[in-house]
Parts: C-alpha cells; sequence; structure tokens
C-alpha cells in the first residue's frame, strides 16, 4: 500500500480543480510511494469550500488557513490563491514545518521571492511550483532533444502566449474571477500570469536569460473594481512583448497578450538550432514538430510527431501508442514528480529557488518597459 501524503489546499478555483484532478489521478496511473489524500480544503467561504469538497473528495472544509496550518493530519500545503497570498502562506506553511506546492508566479516580485526562498530552505521542506507545461510530454521532449545536443548550438528562441478575453472596457476588475485584473492582488498582468510559463519553459530549456528590452501597454486605463464598486485605475499590463539575451548566446523574443482577437490560449514556443528546430503549440500539444537539417535532402522538411508512444516522456503511464492525453494530464504528470521526489530526495523542479530566476525575469522585463532601456536580470 503506498503511504499517505495529506493534502491541504488553500482555495479553490479553475486552478483548485485543476491540482484536485492531478492528485486524483495520479496513483491510477503512476505506481509510487506515495499517494496523495484530500484531506482538507480551505476558503473563506464554508458553503463554496464544502461543495468543492463534495465535489471533489475533500474529506474536511478550513475557513482559516491558518487553523489549517495547525493541523498534524496536513503534510503539504497547496496554496492556490491570488498571487499577493503566496508569500505569507507559504513562509507560514514553511515555518509549520509543512511542504508546499505553489501556484505560479511565486511571488509578486523578486524581493518577496526571496523571502520565500529563504523559508522553505530554512525549514528543509519540499518545495514547487505550479509551472505545469513543463511536464507536458512533448514539451518535456523538447527539453530532451535539446539536451542530447540535437539541434547543437541555439540561435533563436520564439514563444507567445495569447489570449482575448479582457478586450471588452465593461469587464470589471478585482473579486474572485477577475482578480487577474487588478495589481494589488495579482502583482502584474500578462508579465506574471502569462509569459511567466513562456520564460519558465525558456529557462528549463534554453538556460538563464542574461538582458532584456521590454514594451508594455494597458489598453483599457479604468475599469469597475468589484471590491470598491468604483471606476479605477488600471495596474497590470495587457500586453507585453521583450527582447531577451540567453547566456548561452542565443537570441529571443517573447510577446503575450490578452487582446489577441481570437486567441484563447494560445501558448507557442519555436527553438532554431544550427542542425534542427523544434515547435511546440498548446492548441495542438501532444504534438511537437521537428526539422532536422541533416536528414537526406529530397526527404528533408518538418517533421510532426505525435507524442504518444511508450518511449515518449510520460505516456508509459497512460494508454497505448496513438492515444494521446491532454492539458489536465500536465498536472497528474506534476504531482507524479512531487511524490517520486519524495522517495528520490531529488527535488522535483521548479522549485521556489528555481522559479524565482522566472521572477527575475519577470521583474527584469517590468523594469525594462518602465524606463525604456535594456535590464540585465537579476
Ligand atoms: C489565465 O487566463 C490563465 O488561466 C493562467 O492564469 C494560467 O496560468 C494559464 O495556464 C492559462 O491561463
Amino acid at each position: 500500500m503506498p503511504k499517505p501524503l495529506n493534502i491541504g489546499m488553500i482555495g479553490y478555483g479553475f486552478m483548485g480543480r485543476a491540482h484536485s484532478n492531478g492528485y486524483r489521478r495520479v496513483s491510477n496511473f503512476f505506481d509510487l510511494e506515495y499517494t496523495p489524500v484530500l484531506k482538507a480544503v480551505c476558503a473563506r467561504n464554508k458553503e463554496s469550500a464544502q461543495a468543492f469538497a463534495n465535489t471533489w473528495g475533500y474529506e474536511s472544509v478550513e475557513t482559516d488557513w491558518r487553523a489549517l496550518l495547525e493541523r498534524d493530519d496536513i503534510d503539504a500545503i497547496d496554496v492556490c490563491v491570488p498571487n499577493n497570498l503566496h508569500a505569507e502562506i507559504s513562509i507560514a506553511a514553511a515555518e509549520a514545518g509543512k511542504m508546499i506546492l505553489c501556484e505560479k508566479p511565486l511571488a509578486m516580485n523578486v524581493a518577496e521571492g526571496e523571502t520565500m526562498v529563504a523559508a522553505v530552505e530554512k525549514a528543509g521542506v519540499p518545495n514547487m511550483v505550479w509551472y505545469n507545461y513543463r511536464r507536458v510530454p512533448a514539451v518535456t521532449l523538447a527539453k530532451q532533444l535539446v539536451d542530447e545536443g540535437r539541434l547543437g548550438r541555439i540561435f533563436h528562441y520564439r514563444a507567445q502566449f495569447l489570449q482575448d478575453w479582457t478586450i471588452a472596457e465593461d469587464v470589471p476588475q478585482g473579486g474572485a474571477a477577475l482578480w487577474r485584473l487588478d495589481a494589488a492582488a495579482a502583482g502584474s498582468g500578462v508579465t506574471g500570469d502569462l509569459l511567466a510559463h513562456c520564460i519558465d519553459t525558456a529557462l528549463w530549456i534554453n538556460g538563464s536569460i542574461n538582458t532584456v528590452s521590454a514594451m508594455t501597454e494597458t489598453f483599457v486605463k479604468e475599469r469597475m473594481h468589484n471590491l470598491t464598486g468604483k471606476v479605477e485605475k488600471v495596474g497590470i499590463d495587457d500586453a507585453c512583448a521583450f527582447l531577451a539575451r540567453f547566456e548561452n548566446g542565443s537570441l529571443a523574443t517573447f510577446e503575450s497578450t490578452r487582446y489577441a482577437r481570437g486567441h484563447k490560449a494560445l501558448y507557442t514556443f519555436e527553438i532554431n538550432g544550427e542542425h534542427g528546430s523544434i515547435a511546440w503549440d498548446l492548441h495542438d500539444l501532444h504534438r511537437l514538430s521537428w526539422f532536422d537539417h541533416r536528414d537526406e535532402g529530397i526527404l528533408r522538411g518538418w517533421r510532426s510527431i505525435h507524442v504518444t508512444d511508450g518511449e515518449h516522456p510520460y505516456m508509459d503511464k497512460w494508454w497505448v501508442p496513438g492515444l494521446q492525453i491532454g492539458y489536465e494530464h500536465s498536472f497528474v504528470h506534476q504531482v507524479a514528480d512531487f511524490l517520486a521526489s519524495l522517495s528520490s530526495g531529488e527535488p522535483a523542479g521548479p522549485t521556489f529557488r528555481d522559479a524565482l530566476e522566472t521572477q527575475k525575469v519577470c521583474d527584469a522585463v517590468l523594469s525594462s518597459a518602465a524606463d525604456g532601456q535594456w535590464v540585465t536580470v537579476g
């Protein structure tokens, strides 16, 4: 019998469902020493928390996160709340000796992120940040191909994350569903919410970023605030584009917006190397496009690899070759890797310290956009 790992989740929005689904399904597919037990969900509204607990099978409900941290029957805390609460809860959880799985981005800014890293490292508790796209098998395969040197020297990295859900001027800011538009809760707009994913993947696959030059725009300057009932200035970036130079000498462009009409969640990246190129698209997430210049001339061209073979990352745990998986499985994989790390002692990334590197790039991007200069990361 696997050993229980008792989870206490704080928050229950869209990401709460994604994480809960990961906890619930992992042991059906991965044979691990530990299995998650959904012990408690915590939220201020008891009825909503109870409804969530009933749907997802949490054994109990708390309305005060501090009470959750005091419980001896909780091993790991899932911090699944707006960004402005990540630091306070994570630091308290570390002090209480709990393991922590924190929703992305790590923090509101680098200074806050550093206090979180210090807290988990002082307490010596396992910690991880939910940058889930690393664990889409095609993305993991891209990392494998780059690590194996198949692309040779890397020249270019290009990433985009495009959405269109905030174009209407009457979309309010703030409150449960719309805190992402409220700078006080989110810290930033697309930079921390969407580009952070692109940056995490890029740092993981292509190494560190040295310098950035960015521009941001807030297209709708004022919105009704759900918490105050008043029309208030919008403090987040609606769109952000930046240039970057990686430590390995490659050049990059990153772009994100919530104003790309027609795009709901189009995360794409392309990497161009000396021998080959790789491209990936979240809307076709089980495929990896691959071009190898060393192929015989008459056959040379872009291949579309259907990443469903047992030899592909994670895929031996699922169905049979040819049958694909989706978005939610990236969270199952993240839970699986976290549980495996408890047995191996080898941390599952991104740890808080890894995610601080992404935070440093985000802060450099926002600082560059503010003063129009190239900024050195960190
Ligand atoms: C925003 O719409 C959002 O839900 C992000 O917060 C997630 O991190 C991203 O994966 C999908 O889009």
